[in-house]
């Protein structure tokens, strides 16, 4: 293979900036900047009042924008939740279908880290909690939390809270960051499974890694798959740190973020085993081992210096067919799969190695269902990207199995989209920006010069359709 393939630049043609969103922008378009400044927005929905709902993750607060000004409100401030500098913080949000409906059920689930005893050492984990939307004070009150006691972490908590078209919420744990950096030495947890014992004593400690399905009050549905033998909140395992979640007609999506590559785009099936850490993307045993730190003999992990290129020698390393697993599913496409002997150190990068690896850090996942939208669109799941500050768009085969045709880059700017929302008519898209980091942008290399940091981008389509 000759580096990384799958996707491709369509037309972009410059169009006159507005507002300060220079955005490359692709034919039909134009874009500006709704609002900027944001705490480091995490995830943005379309709601029923014509108001972006947004979480802002370190802000810790849920907020309502208006699209035409950017006007922000303040839903709730949750001064419960614990944001450390990390990956932690107000993270998930999902607004019941039927909010403002008139049915009672003006509800709002958010997710969040928060420290389980604030009087000794942190100790982080999630929770997912309901509040009732007050139209009159537009404030979230009421709050009831469905859940407590998820793994929590300052990395890799993924926390995409998703609400089915079968009335049951999905949510995200990611693998925590276990086994890089400075938690190298916590194994990854993602093949681990839920005892009928651990789940009779609601300990939720082995759900990092996982895809969970649970009832409107946090109760394990009774339809869910049994996983070697046992029935939880698990839907699916062996995820990294799965930040996207969508459901295209009734086939629910993934997106993940690979190690040095291999980001995956997964149909979740009930019960299946996406391979993490064993298996990065496809099971080819192409430039991934698993190394397991935490497995190092005889010197112990703990007095080793991390290294994400060549382990010590006593740090053990697996290849992918090392291992076999009879529920093991392979990814749709993978950004990108690369050979052995790789280089992962392009000094295009300026030693920022991350940000010229082979992977796009897709960041979110979803459906656009729009007809008469955007033309050609109808169908496909648009991804956005920290790296590339970028919108993918991917169209799976009607049955779902496969991906029917190359990803399409759209609105890349010099940013790190984390999530977007579409307009009712979808043809607006809404992305969110993070406040800080890397990305590569549009031109390559690395920046931490964001464009448009902590903003909300809007991207109009005033084409024919
Ligand atoms: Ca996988
Ligand atoms: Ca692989």
């Amino acid at each position: 293979m000759d580096g990384p393939v799958g996707a491709h630049a369509p037309g972009a043609v410059e169009s006159e900036p507005v507002a300060e969103a220079r955005a490359g922008l692709d034919a039909g378009f134009t874009s500006r900047e709704i609002v900027r400044g944001l705490s480091f927005p995490m995830r943005i929905v379309w709601g029923p009042d014509g108001y972006l709902w947004l979480t802002e993750r370190v802000g810790k607060r849920v907020v309502r924008v208006r699209p035409s000004d950017g006007q922000k409100t303040t839903a709730v401030t949750i001064d419960e939740a614990y944001q450390s500098g990390g990956q932690d913080g107000v993270l998930g949000l999902a607004l019941h279908p039927d909010l403002l409906k008139g049915t009672g059920n003006d509800y709002v689930y958010v997710s969040y880290t928060y420290d389980v005893d604030p009087s000794s050492a942190v100790s982080r984990r999630t929770k997912i909690r309901r509040y009732a939307y007050n139209a009159t004070t537009k404030t979230l009150e009421s709050p009831v939390d469905i859940i407590t006691g998820l793994p929590g972490s300052d990395d890799h908590n993924s926390a995409r809270l998703l609400f089915g078209p079968d009335q049951k919420l999905y949510y995200t744990v990611g693998d925590q960051g276990n086994n890089q950096f400075n938690r190298k030495c916590l194994p990854v947890g993602a093949q681990d499974l839920p005892t009928a014992t651990e789940v009779a004593a609601q300990d939720w400690s082995k759900y990092a890694g996982k895809v969970l399905r649970l009832d409107l009050d946090g109760s394990i549905p009774g339809d869910n798959p049994q996983i070697a033998g046992v029935r939880s909140h698990v839907y699916s395992y062996g995820h990294r740190n799965p930040q996207g979640l969508t459901f295209l007609d009734t086939k629910l999506y993934a997106a993940e973020h690979g190690p040095k590559s291999e980001d995956e785009l997964n149909l979740i099936l009930p019960g299946k085993n996406y391979g993490w850490p064993h298996v990065a993307g496809y099971q080819d045993s192409q430039a991934y081992t698993y190394d397991n730190w935490s497995a190092s003999s005889p010197t112990p992990c703990s007095s080793l210096a991390w290294n994400d290129y060549t382990p010590p020698s006593s740090v053990p390393r697996q290849q992918e067919s090392a291992w076999s697993h009879p529920d093991f599913t392979p990814p749709l496409v993978t950004f990108y799969t690369v050979p052995n002997g790789y280089n992962f150190r392009d000094p295009a990068c300026g030693g920022n190695d991350y940000i010229c690896w082979p992977t796009i850090a897709p960041s979110s996942l979803h459906t656009y269902a729009a007809a008469p939208g955007i033309p050609g669109w109808e169908g496909s799941l648009l991804m956005t990207t920290l790296k590339k500050g970028a919108v993918y768009r991917v169209k799976p085969s009607p049955a779902g199995g496969s991906v029917e045709e190359e990803a399409v880059v759209h609105f890349q700017t010099t940013n790190r989209y984390r999530d977007l929302a579409l307009s009712p008519d979808g043809l607006t898209v809404y992305v969110i920006t993070d406040s800080q980091g890397s990305t590569s942008g549009p031109t390559g290399g690395a920046t931490s010069a964001l464009s448009n940091p902590g903003a909300i981008l809007e991207f109009k389509y005033t084409g024919t359709n």
